[in-house]
């Protein structure tokens, strides 16, 4: 049978115009953004791949909800719509809700670690790690080898090391871990999943110790939809059972719902354990506001709710990963050094040839750019190439990101040096990805005549959101 095509499984009813620059205009924007896409205008980008964070479109149907506001300060009826949804679709008995993803993990890390103690990581998340360390504790990362080789095609690259684990244990002791913090289709390491059977032995080791898992649950979905597809006793499987067996081996979640949940604000932590939830529901309302609505109007948790049963919808999960596999596909084709998979197959009676891709396609800047050692900042540089050729707006995953090591003050020096190409949910065509794969295409047959960056301005926590560059001039 002939190959057909799975299109979208929905219709675009607003839409939103783009806004076309030139090339002078745009080297005069990203000079004045100190060569970091962070700091550019969003009115000035083309194409903003920059993050799929709170940059979905929402549907019909959470539009809808959020007229239904209910805006009460305490006890809002979409509090508790919320709250079943959370318990129907990821399992977790209770829920704090909170303004996004990092203040749930600010409260959980102060509740969560003693001063000292580690917590060991499917590889470190920017915003994660830095809430570790400032409640005292310290990040180790438990991440398999593969994970940190662009071109390695392990399927299930967010894997964890339980060999890893077991040093650190016999090193420092069952009491020095904090809990195990466990993140679906891992960011930094381009999106990369984890499988149910890693997942299912981690939880038994943690078992074994009397270790709880807290899931960064923010992009589980995605996660879910490649076991589904490449893992064998899944095929056909709901992505809604698969997630929900994923999550049943977790103590609990923090979550940014600005990625799977497909709203523009808004996140929370669920547990099922009573003494944590009365623990976190007493310190939201220091930092967030009263537990029922956490930092959200009662309008933006009715957006979570419905976005989260939208979410689990095979057909929609499918044509999200796809589109990551389309623009992908196009620079794979084109020689263009890629982070490896973004493949994996399908079964076959569902007519689908290769469903790739997680979140984002990441291009591997020390491959792309060989000449500009990982102290110019490579990733940084081709991120802001990308801007000035074509209005295309990505984001270093690189060094920059990695920050400074706080005991030696030096530059972390990540192995992973990625322009991430981030797709919004539900935003772009795939006309829109053929310009962007043209773009890189263009910098790749010119990639010789670009130079590195030097570093004018560093700020001393996630220096890569306000960081100022200028090119080095030979
Ligand atoms: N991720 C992203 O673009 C937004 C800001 S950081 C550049 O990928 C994980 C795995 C994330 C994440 C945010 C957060 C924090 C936690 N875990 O942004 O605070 O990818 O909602 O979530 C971003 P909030």
């Amino acid at each position: 049978m002939h190959k057909r095509t799975i299109a979208e499984p929905y219709k675009i009813k607003v839409v939103e115009p783009l806004r076309m620059t030139t090339r002078h205009y745009r080297e005069e924007k990203i000079r004045e953004a100190g060569h970091n896409t962070f700091l550019l205008r969003s009115e000035d980008v083309y194409i903003d791949l920059l993050t799929d964070s709170g940059t979905s479109a929402m549907s019909d149907n959470q539009w809808a909800g959020m007229m239904l506001g209910d805006e009460a300060y305490a006890g809002s009826r979409n509090f508790y719509t919320l709250e079943r949804a959370v318990q129907e679709i990821y399992g977790f008995r209770y829920i704090v809700p909170t303004h996004q993803g990092r203040a749930a993990e600010h409260i959980t890390s102060q509740l969560r670690i003693e001063p000292g103690q580690y917590v060991p990581m499917n590889m470190y998340f920017t915003t994660t790690r830095e809430h570790v360390e400032r409640a005292g504790g310290i990040f180790y990362d438990c991440i398999i080898d593969e994970a940190h080789d662009p071109a390695n095609p392990h399927p299930f690259k967010g894997n964890v090391d339980i060999a890893k684990l077991d040093r650190l244990v016999q090193e420092k002791g069952r009491d020095a871990i904090a809990y195990l913090s466990i993140a679906p289709c891992v960011n930094m390491a381009g999106g990369q999943p984890f499988s149910m059977d890693n997942l299912h032995r981690v939880a038994a080791w943690a078992g074994r110790h009397g270790i709880p898992i807290i899931f960064d649950a923010t992009r589980a979905v995605e996660n879910a939809y490649f076991i589904q597809q490449r893992e064998p006793g899944y095929a056909g499987k709901p992505v809604r059972e698969i997630l929900q067996e994923m999550m049943s081996y977790g103590e609990g979640c923090t979550m940014s719902s600005k990625k799977d949940n497909l709203v523009n604000i808004g996140g929370f932590i669920a547990t099922n354990n009573e003494e944590f939830f009365t623990r976190a529901k007493e310190m939201v309302v220091v930092f967030e506001g009263l537990h029922t609505y956490g930092g959200l109007a009662g309008r933006d948790m009715e957006a979570v709710a419905r976005g989260i049963y939208e979410m689990v919808d095979d057909a929609y999960i499918a044509s999200r990963v796809r589109q990551v596999e389309h623009l992908g596909g196009r620079l794979r084709e084109a020689g263009i050094p890629i982070v490896e998979p973004i493949g994996g197959h399908a079964p076959e009676d569902a007519l689908v040839d290769r469903p790739d891709g997680g979140h984002a396609v990441f291009v591997d800047a020390k491959r792309f750019l060989p000449h500009v050692p990982q102290d110019e900042f490579p990733a940084q540089t081709l991120a802001a190439a990308l801007y000035v050729d074509s209005g295309v707006r990505g984001m270093e995953r690189g060094i920059v990101s990695a920050g400074r090591d706080p005991t030696t003050g030096n530059h972390r020096v990540p192995k992973l040096e990625l322009v991430r190409l981030t797709i919004p949910r539900r935003v772009y065509t795939n006309l829109h990805m053929d310009v962007v794969a043209e773009s890189c295409i263009t910098l790749y047959e010119g990639r010789k005549a670009i130079r590195g960056l030097k570093m004018v301005y560093e700020p001393p926590e996630l220096r890569f959101f306000q960081a100022r560059f200028e090119p080095i001039i030979p």
